[in-house]
C-alpha cells in the first residue's frame, strides 16, 4: 500500500521530454535546476543525460524523463533517434546569443521531419534572463519568433533563484496532455511522400 503522501505508482503516463538548443544556452542548468533545485556554473558540455522524476502537473501525477541534450552534429543518427522518441520538446535558447536564437527553426523544422508532422508539442524557452545587460533577443523577438512557430514562449534563468524552471518542463506536459486526437495526425499531401497512399483498385 502507498502512503497517503507521495505520487502514485501505478498507472502514470510518462512524458519523455527532450531539451534541445546550441551548445552554452543552459539546456543542462534549465535540466539540473529542474530535478536538482540547484545551478551548475561549469557542468560538462559534452554530457548527454537522461533524468526521471515523479512530478505533480496540476493536480495529476506522471513521469518525467527528461533527455538533456549535447553535440553539435546537426544530422547525426543519435539526434534523429531521440527526436523521434520524444514527447515534448523544450526549445532553448539564450537571450545573450543570437545566433543560438536563430537557430531555434531548424531545431523545429528537424523535429517536425522526423515526426512527419505539421505540429508537435514544444515551448520556446528564453533562458539567462537574469543577464539583463548582456541581454541581445528581446522579449518581443522571442514572441514573434514563438507566434511563427505557434508554440508557447516562455523566459526563464537557470541560475539562483530560478525564473520560471519547473514553470517551462510543466507547460511542456501540459501541451502534450492538450493533443487532440486530430493535431495528433500525421502530415497531409507532403510532397514526395507516398507511404500509405496507395489506392487499392
Ligand atoms: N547567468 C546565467 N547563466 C546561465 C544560465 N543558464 C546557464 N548558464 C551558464 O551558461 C553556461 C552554459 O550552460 P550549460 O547548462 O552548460 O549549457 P548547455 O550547453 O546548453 O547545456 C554555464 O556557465 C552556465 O552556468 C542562466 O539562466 N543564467
Ligand atoms: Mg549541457
Amino acid at each position: 500500500m502507498n502512503a497517503s503522501s507521495g505520487p502514485p505508482t501505478e498507472n502514470l503516463r510518462t512524458y519523455k521530454l527532450v531539451v534541445v538548443g546550441d551548445g552554452g544556452v543552459g539546456k543542462s542548468a534549465l535540466t539540473i535546476q529542474f530535478f536538482q533545485k540547484m545551478f551548475v556554473a561549469d557542468y560538462d558540455p559534452t554530457i548527454e543525460d537522461s533524468y526521471i522524476q515523479h512530478t505533480e502537473i496540476d493536480g495529476e501525477w506522471a513521469i518525467l524523463d527528461v533527455l538533456d541534450t549535447a553535440g553539435q552534429e546537426e544530422f547525426s543518427a543519435m539526434r534523429e533517434q531521440y527526436m523521434r522518441t520524444g514527447d515534448g520538446f523544450l526549445l532553448v535558447y539564450s537571450v545573450t546569443d543570437k545566433a543560438s536564437y536563430e537557430h531555434i527553426h531548424q531545431f523545429h523544422t528537424q523535429i517536425l521531419r522526423v515526426k512527419d508532422r505539421d505540429s508537435y508539442p514544444m515551448i520556446l524557452v528564453a533562458n539567462k534572463v537574469d543577464l539583463v545587460h548582456q541581454r541581445k533577443v528581446s522579449e518581443d523577438q522571442g514572441k514573434a519568433q514563438a507566434t511563427e512557430l505557434n508554440i508557447p514562449y516562455i523566459e526563464t534563468s537557470a541560475k539562483d533563484p530560478p525564473l520560471n524552471v519547473d514553470a517551462a518542463f510543466h507547460e511542456v506536459v501540459r501541451v502534450i496532455r492538450r493533443q487532440t486526437p486530430d493535431n495528433k495526425k500525421k502530415k497531409k499531401g507532403g510532397k514526395g511522400k507516398l507511404k500509405g497512399k496507395c489506392s487499392i483498385l
